[in-house]
């Protein structure tokens, strides 16, 4: 019995997870009952990257201690798991002493080496990446991944000699099979070649959150520095376990954290003296209207919502079926619904019923010699040892056409006694063989074909014709309804507001002049101070004229969307708008009079906001007055020194336009 190791990325637990989060940890489980099939002893681990800034950020926004925040969305990570039937035997999460302790280990390992030395690192950092990005790396001064500006980070920081071990890494990812796809494979290669390999900062000077240096306790690990031991951790380095499993036969992950894995991963345990995995698998992103499914771009599909609406061995079919491994591949409800009604209702649910039905009419089918189906075992093995999943299915699924034409051609229903005996036989030692053959990749459907074969679930070896002798089976339900063509499309994808309230650059600004709209009665110029970041005053135009006089406005610290579009209104020019609140009948402004000209208004998070905004975009923003002061999403609007209220007293609730 060899055995068999295989790893997932382990998750941000920035979110709950969506169905490219699933996507992995099916294609994992689908190779992980493949080798127990095979009857290889296997150890699968998935897990949590609980440590990284953007969970706090997160945890922040939503209002929520961190340690609680990363527990709920843990648990989620794990439900997720549970529910699509993924078989770890292991669930790490990097909060755990464990871990910490193999880290920092580590780190002391790379230190004692000379691996590790003291310096200081400027650039850009994309807080969803975690990782500092090249000017190369950027496309229109925005990380491609996430479609953000990244932050300008300079800080102190512990280095990693990643340099040192250019020439050992650049031979092992050109060495055959490392890296799965060879396109995946290139891409590393061409990197490395061109950009060469510079040291990489491995610490970061907070104590916040996350694993503490253990030779400067004013700095925590870098985050991937910390996620990636997880693969050894999750095993009890150094201990009998590790000993036992590593190094891993393949560590799956998608196409954005391939050069984490192939080229930092391995540098890391080339200077701790570990082995190196011998397979990194690239799986391709899921995509909605070709755009990747992520929390930063808004489009989530939640696979646990999906999961109520369809068989979820139908959503792991679909995953796995569809997208050619290594590529992208577009998830929409409409192509797992025909999928799910051709192959799986129609193909697949029509054989194992018209069989059971025909097979249940007789008392027992006794084995017979005469063997009339054929299938290609070896080509579905080379397939899935291949990692061509989707090809491998298709191999599985032509059998079940072929046993369907059986069906038919030979009328087998109006056949009778021992003709009919021998097809049936032949059919149902078919079914016996299909329920093996898919049970890595529907272990549901595997488990109820076996419970109306009224046998037990096989090995690989098993998948001959002729091995048993008796069949008393017993027709159950049918394995998957017909879904009507949904239209519109059911509420699981959540297409989230594309904007955020950080996007929105909200400014303190005095008021100090205010004159007549000359083209409109209703409307005043007001001309703003913004402090001095902003050289020049700013002007506005704002329908106001009705509420206020123009000396009662004069000196007011307002509320000012500075980022707002440029905008010609009756013929002058408006360089933002003011925030008010409006009954129907009354106004009132919101302000800050107590806060520095040019100061910016958050919740907690103070993120650079986005160059420009939409008017549409603020349409979307729901800020609202409440007890004199204003809220967004539960949370009070503030300057650094106070709340943001209104200025005069109007009634609850109001929507700030
Ligand atoms: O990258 N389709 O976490 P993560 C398919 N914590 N796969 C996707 C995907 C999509 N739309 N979006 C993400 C991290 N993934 C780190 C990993 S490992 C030591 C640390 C994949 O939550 C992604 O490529 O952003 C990664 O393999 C996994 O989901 C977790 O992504």
């Amino acid at each position: 019995m060899a055995k068999y190791y295989i790893t997932t990325a382990i998750d941000y637990v920035n979110a709950k997870p969506h169905l490219g989060h699933a996507y992995e940890k099916v294609i994992a489980d689908v190779l992980a009952r493949w080798q127990k099939l095979k009857g290889n002893d296997v150890f699968f681990l998935t897990g949590t990257d609980d440590n990284a800034q953007k969970n706090v950020l997160a945890a922040k926004e939503a209002g929520k201690e961190i340690n609680r925040f990363v527990d709920e969305n843990a648990k989620c990570f794990k439900e997720l798991c549970e529910i699509y039937n993924v078989s770890y035997n292991y669930f790490i999460r990097t909060t755990e002493s464990r871990h910490t302790k193999v880290v920092q280990s580590i780190f002391l390992k790379a230190h004692k080496t000379g691996d590790i030395y003291k310096g200081k690192y400027e650039g850009h950092y994309c807080v969803g990446c975690e990782a500092f990005l090249t000017e190369k790396e950027l496309v229109n001064g925005k990380c491609p991944e996430h479609d953000k500006k990244p932050e300008w980070r300079e800080e102190e920081s512990y280095f990693f000699r990643l340099s040192k071990y250019k020439n050992k890494i650049l031979k092992l990812v050109s060495s055959k099979g490392f890296i799965i796809p060879n396109e995946k494979k290139n891409e590393i290669i061409s990197r490395l070649k061109s950009d060469g390999l510079k040291d990489l900062s491995v610490s970061r000077p907070t104590t916040e959150w996350g694993v503490k240096l253990p030779i400067d306790k004013s700095h925590s690990v870098y985050i991937w520095y910390d996620a990636l031991i997880n693969y050894i951790s999750g095993i009890d380095y150094p201990e009998k376990k590790f000993k036992k499993y590593w190094p891993a036969d393949v560590q799956i992950i998608g196409k954005g954290i391939n050069w984490f894995h192939s080229v930092i991963w391995s540098a890391m345990l080339y200077s701790a003296r570990i082995k190196i995995p011998k397979k990194i698998l690239v799986h391709g992103y899921l995509t909605i209207d070709g755009k990747k499914i992520s929390k930063s771009l808004g489009n989530i599909i939640d696979p646990i919502e999906l999961a109520k609406n369809y068989p979820v061995d139908a959503i792991r079919y679909f995953l796995i079926r569809e997208i050619p491994f290594g590529q992208d591949g577009d998830f929409s409800e409409e192509a797992l619904v025909r999928r799910l009604n051709d192959e799986l209702a129609n193909d697949m649910g029509n054989l194992v019923s018209r069989t059971l039905s025909l097979a249940e009419k007789n008392f027992k089918i006794v084995k017979k010699q005469k063997i009339e189906l054929k299938f290609e075992l070896k080509k579905i093995e080379t397939l899935v040892d291949n990692f061509e999943l989707d090809k491998a299915l298709a191999e599985i699924f032509k059998f079940i056409q072929s046993c369907n034409q059986y069906i038919n051609k030979n009328k087998v229903w109006e056949l009778k006694n021992k003709r009919q005996e021998v097809k049936i036989y032949n059919l149902l030692e078919a079914l016996r063989i299909i329920s093996i053959l898919i049970s890595p990749f529907m272990p549901n459907t595997s488990e109820k074909i076996n419970k109306q074969l009224n046998i037990k679930l096989g090995n690989l070896k098993d998948c001959k014709f002729g091995l048993i002798k008796v069949y008393k089976v017993k027709k159950g339900e049918i394995l998957f309804k017909k879904i009507e063509q949904i239209e519109p499309p059911k509420s699981f994808v959540k297409l989230k507001d594309e904007i955020s309230f950080e996007d929105f650059d909200f400014r303190v600004a005095e008021i100090k002049g205010v004159k007549d709209h000359p083209n409109a009665d209703k409307l005043y110029i007001l001309l703003l101070d913004l402090g001095k970041e902003t050289a020049d005053d700013v002007q506005i135009v704002s329908g106001i004229r009705e509420h206020y006089k123009k000396e009662d406005l004069i000196g007011k610290k307002i509320i000012l969307l500075k980022n707002l579009k440029e905008a010609m209104i009756r013929g002058i020019e408006s360089q933002g708008m003011l925030l008010a609140v409006h009954d129907g009948k009354n106004l009132s402004l919101l302000i800050a009079n107590k806060s520095r000209n040019g100061e910016r208004v958050f919740i907690d998070l103070r993120e650079k906001a986005k160059e420009v905004i939409e008017i549409k975009d603020f349409e979307k923003l729901n800020i609202v007055s409440k007890n004199g002061k204003i809220i967004y999403n539960n949370r009070f609007l503030r300057t650094e020194g106070e709340d943001i209220k209104l200025d005069k007293k109007m009634r609850e609730g109001l929507r700030a336009s």
